[in-house]
């Protein structure tokens, strides 16, 4: 099953975003540097292109993301049109202290105490917003904390006379159109236990794993990967880990060694990982649009195959003769 997460108070906070940015003149949209499109809301960046207001893209967390996979995406975004883009990781003063002079060169113009530069954080839950915030004014002046959707409402805090700041709650949007991407947000715990399970999240981040980071595995856990799918990854987790259902004879306890996995991944225990690039992507794309053009395909011959068994019987003889128009017989042709 697709993953979907959109909350009520996700709604009425998308509202009140929309009704700040009118007052902003620069987005800090924050993404998870480790699969920084999958982490793209789509409708921050409706709302913010509505606005016309300029946005510099942070891939947060970079230091738990594939440097590699990092500097592709910055090249990617940082060619779109109002964008820039810079990888930082929250847990640097230095990175972050560097931020708010980016954001005047896309607002020159808001510089001094009568017209000063207001910024606003936005992106999707557990991206290390408020982190972000609470780095920049080098207080704790934002609750923080390892799960989706921390923050509730929007709180300013003024940098100085000249500049000030919004964090704003985590937003998700009412539709993931990539399967991938939904379980992508969940491994990275950015959307609510509530509508995911464990144990599914950590077989597909072990299936990614397998593909692209095997010698990962076996540098944490010390088993080989050969002859492995993703199933098998957890049970050899779970085996490496003690974790074995009680009275089960040994089984294995799935559920538990799903979440220490899940847990490594985002603590960066495995190292570091990006869950995307923008080639994958562009594969993936390229995947979902054949399977939804098949998709398409064995619908309109379905709802075909169901308008002809109502049909009677004379259109159904002759639906199902030949399309070109009959030829006369000889007698009319003669005539
Ligand atoms: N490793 C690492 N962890 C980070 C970084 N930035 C934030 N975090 C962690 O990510 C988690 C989420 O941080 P928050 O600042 O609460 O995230 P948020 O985007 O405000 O989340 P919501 O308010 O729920 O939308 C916290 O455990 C942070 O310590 C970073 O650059 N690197
Ligand atoms: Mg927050």
């Amino acid at each position: 099953m697709p993953i979907q997460w959109f909350p009520g108070h996700m709604r009425t906070a998308h509202k009140k975003a929309g009704e700040t940015m009118s007052d902003i003149d620069v987005i800090i949209e924050v993404l998870d540097a480790r699969h920084p499109e999958a982490s793209s809301n789509p409708m921050i960046t409706s709302l913010r292109k509505l606005h016309q207001r300029p946005c510099l893209k942070l891939l947060n967390k970079a230091d738990l993301a594939d440097p590699d996979a990092t500097r592709a995406w910055l090249d990617h975004f940082n060619r779109q049109k109002g964008v820039t883009a810079v990888a930082i990781s929250c847990k640097k003063a230095g990175e972050v202290a560097k931020v708010p002079a980016l954001c005047q060169k896309l607002a020159p113009h808001r510089d001094d105490n009568f017209k000063p530069l207001r910024m606003m954080i936005m992106g999707i839950p557990n991206v290390g917003k408020s982190t972000f915030m609470n780095a920049l004014v080098k207080r704790k002046v934002a609750k923080v904390g390892d799960e989706p959707a921390v923050t509730k409402s929007q709180q300013r805090f003024d940098i100085s006379p000249r500049q000030y700041i919004v964090d704003t709650p985590g937003l998700m949007w009412p539709k993931i159109d990539h399967e991938s991407d939904g379980w992508m947000l969940a491994a990275s715990h950015a959307i609510g236990r509530n509508a995911v399970i464990d144990e599914e999240v950590a077989t597909f981040l072990a299936g990614l794993l397998l593909v692209r980071y095997p010698e990962r595995l076996t540098a944490r856990y010390g088993f080989k990967t050969e002859g492995l799918d993703a199933a098998g990854v957890i049970e050899a987790v779970a085996k490496r880990r003690g974790c074995l259902l009680k009275g089960r004879g040994g089984e294995p306890d799935f559920e538990r060694a799903s979440l220490i996995f899940l847990q490594d991944y985002r603590d960066g225990a495995l190292g570091r990982i990006s869950l995307e690039t923008p080639e994958t992507r562009a594969v993936m794309i390229a995947e979902d649009e054949i399977k939804a053009a098949a998709k398409a395909a064995a619908l309109a011959e379905k709802a075909a195959k169901a308008a002809k068994a109502k049909m009677p019987d004379r259109d159904k003889r002759l639906s199902s003769s030949p399309s070109s128009p009959p030829t006369a017989p000889d007698d009319e042709e003669a005539a």
